[in-house]
């Protein structure tokens, strides 16, 4: 059972004992009904206080739970809130650290409410595409208005518990406590004032209008409709309000049930729950337990202060962490500086970053030219122009003057990490650590584990990682990891697609009705052209038998490199990011195309993203067999977190499985016989056709 009981004086106390946060999965729903009964069986007992043990009131239903028998099997929540209401002693709700979903509703189901100050309260269903389904969106408004409670249900957003609740006219909670210290005393001595209360007070009989109903949710359907494309919950929790607000409670409640059993079905929150779970799993690696010792990273150094050294050192700056960055010349780092001022400066204009704050940060930046600078750093990431002699010079440097102990990472985005290792004596503190551009923004990290990369290295990486707000997924080495190695097949494609009839506006607009952020052509522009020309331009000596379309060769003759050149698949106007699509592109691919004999032929949309989706897949199955991914979910973060996979799709294999996997295979076998496309590219990979074959999916 994972609640406890236990009798102080008058008051039992059942204790939410479910680690890590007390989700309300079922062997902790059945304690809470069995303390009830316990207490309202037994005379010494007055009255009743709901807790929980640890971090956290309760996190709310168990998210690992969803989808299987338990999550069906009684008592459920439902009834759990039903025997909290129905108890004839009052039941009060000490509320701490983390009250969310389940929980908070829960808790509205208490008599009475009291709560420490610091604790997060939420609603926060909608991001996993669905709504408060144990009546939170029918008693919320009830205790904090209509238009407050629907802001939390639409938002999912925490607030903290000495900011709401208690406030004129809000009745969320019946006592805030001075500190968290005090919870455990104060809700005992509450518990004993109201013994004798009688009829005990019930959310649900509390009043639920809006002076000007009609007008306020027409006007709150509108925002919500313009600002939730794609995901279906957010215009039901208005739904489920305006319910809270016109119909009798009991109505409301079975609406609201409906509702959220609907939501729980859609694609949308599925991939939402897959996304939760598959970002938390990726910071596990099955052979480094959770309890290896980590180093402390106290001072990082950067070598490199161009755009990308610049933007890894603001995230450590942004973590409190002191940053060393080394260039060559003064001028490099002069320019550095003031590209990382230039940042700041524009998100304290914009208000998200408060004077002093920016300064703070900025006091923590020292620079300099020499190596020997840097010998006491605990971290030193390299940034430095891709080319493996370059990096053999500065691994090599580092080797050096490096204290025993620091970690030495490469932030390459292609090169053998473990080529990179063996420059030094100490192969074992070498990692990669890929940050995406901009650094400072882009929320992805691959850590790269070279084969002599030691545990603790990639355990205090990880941690790091989570400091600085990254999401970080481990990959081993190959030429790409996980990301790259993907894209370039997924770049072949859009070639192709070029050759047989599409535009590159055609491709993009499919792909970001598909949701992607930006399709093929306008990332390649945004990225640089010419990255992907040099890739290929290795292909074409190390695999001459790979197939690929020649217009993205073409496009970098022209010097076409993308953004940074004002030109690329499309046009620029400097300082604006808009692609205008460009006559002479469009007639150097027809004319390649002319050349090769090839009549244009309309491709539909749906045959766009399948191309171009399953040659992730394929190519992620080869990951996944290979080991360079630990779990197919690990692909999913990479995609949507470093390269704009829609978020409600929950990443390129959980797509796949969406579609079903034997699908993805048929739909294979149909492009392999293009004679314009590369058969052997759709073979599926040996594990891409085992899971289809036994009828099961990646995650
Ligand atoms: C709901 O309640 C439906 C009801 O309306 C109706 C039902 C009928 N369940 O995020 P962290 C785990 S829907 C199970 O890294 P933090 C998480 O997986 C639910 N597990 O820590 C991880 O496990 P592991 C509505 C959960 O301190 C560990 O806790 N509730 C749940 O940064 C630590 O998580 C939500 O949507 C859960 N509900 O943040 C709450 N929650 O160590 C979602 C967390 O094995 N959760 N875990 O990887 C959160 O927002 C954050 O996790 C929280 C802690 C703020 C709680």
């Amino acid at each position: 059972m994972t609640a406890e009981y236990k009798v102080h004086g008058p008051v039992a106390v059942i204790t939410l004992a479910n680690p890590p946060v007390n989700g309300l999965g079922l062997s902790t729903r059945q304690g809470i009904v069995d303390g009830l009964n316990r207490a309202n069986d037994d005379a010494a007992v007055t009255s009743i206080v709901i807790t929980g043990a640890g971090g956290a009131f309760s996190g709310g239903a168990d998210i690992k739970e969803f989808g299987t028998d338990k999550s069906l099997q009684e008592p459920n929540l439902h009834s759990v809130i039903a025997a909290v209401e129905n108890s004839p002693k009052p039941v009060v709700a000490a509320i701490h650290s983390v009250c969310m979903g389940g929980g908070l509703e829960l808790a509205l189901g208490c008599h009475y409410r009291v709560a420490a100050p610091g604790c997060s309260v939420a609603l926060p269903e909608v991001k996993l595409g669905i709504l408060p389904g144990a009546g939170g969106t029918q008693r919320l408004p009830r205790v904090l208005g209509v238009e407050a409670a629907l802001n939390m249900i639409v938002s999912g957003e925490a607030i903290k518990s000495e900011m709401i609740g208690m406030l004129p006219g809000q009745k969320l909670f019946d006592k805030l406590v001075a500190s968290p210290e005090e919870l455990a005393a104060e809700a005992l001595a509450f518990a004993q004032s109201v013994a004798d209360v009688r009829p005990l007070p019930l959310v649900r009989n509390l009043p639920c209008k809006h002076p000007q109903g009609d007008a306020y949710f027409q006007f709150a359907r509108n925002m919500v409709k313009g600002m939730s494309k794609n995901f279906p919950a957010p215009a039901k929790c208005v739904d489920a309000v305006e319910a809270a607000t016109k119909r009798k409670f009991a109505d409301g409640l079975l609406f609201e049930r409906e509702l959220f059993i609907n939501l729980m079905w859609t694609p949308e929150s599925r991939s939402l729950r897959h996304l939760f779970l598959a970002e938390r799993a990726a910071s596990k690696i099955p052979d480094v337990p959770s309890d290896t010792p980590k180093r402390d990273i106290k001072a990082v150094a950067v070598i490199g202060a161009g755009t990308m050294g610049g933007g890894i050192a603001m995230n450590f700056l942004n973590a409190g962490i002191p940053v060393k960055m080394l260039e060559m010349k003064q001028e490099a780092l002069d320019r550095g500086i003031a590209t990382i001022q230039k940042n700041y400066e524009a998100q304290v204009k914009k208000g998200k970053l408060k004077q002093d704050k920016y300064e703070q940060r900025m006091a923590l930046l020292s620079t300099t030219l020499s190596y020997d600078d840097l010998k006491d750093a605990d971290l030193v990431i390299e940034a430095v122009f891709e080319e493996i002699g370059v990096k053999e010079a500065v691994f090599k440097e580092l080797d050096r003057v490096m204290k025993p102990g620091a970690i030495l990472a490469s932030n390459t985005s292609t090169l053998d990490v473990n080529k990179i290792a063996n420059f030094t004596k100490r192969p074992q503190d070498v990692v990669g650590l890929h940050f995406f551009s901009p650094a400072n923004v882009m929320k992805l990290l691959e850590v790269v584990r070279g084969d002599a990369t030691a545990k603790d290295v990639l355990a205090t990486v990880m941690a790091i990682a989570k400091k600085i707000k990254k999401t970080a997924v481990v990959s081993g080495v190959c030429d790409g990891f996980i990301g790259n190695r993907m894209i370039e097949q997924y770049g072949r494609q859009g070639g192709f697609l070029l050759d047989e009839g599409c535009t590159p506006e055609q491709v993009d607009k499919a792909m970001e009705k598909f949701g992607m952020a930006m399709g093929p052509f306008r990332m390649g522009d945004l990225a640089g052209n010419d990255i992907g020309w040099a890739i290929r331009k290795r292909r074409y000596t190390e695999k001459p038998d790979m197939k690929y379309s020649k217009t993205a060769d073409l496009l970098c003759e022209k010097g076409r490199f993308g953004q940074k050149t004002g030109a690329g698949w499309y046009d620029y106007v400097p300082g604006k990011r808009d692609a205008i699509p460009n006559a002479e592109v469009v007639k150097m691919i027809e004319d390649h195309r002319a050349s090769l004999g090839i009549t244009p032929r309309k491709i539909s949309d749906e045959e766009i993203v399948q191309r171009l989706v399953f040659a992730l897949v394929n190519e992620a199955a080869y990951i996944l067999e290979e080991g360079i991914a630990n779990k197919a979910s690990d692909i999913d973060v990479v995609y949507i977190f470093g390269y704009g996979f829609p978020v409600y799709r929950g990443g390129p294999l959980n797509y796949a499985d969406e579609v079903g996997l034997f699908n993805v295979v048929q739909a294979m076998n149909r492009f392999a016989k293009n004679p314009l496309d590369d058969a052997a590219f759709w073979k599926p990979a040996p594990l891409l056709a085992k899971l289809a074959a036994e009828g099961k999916t990646f995650n």
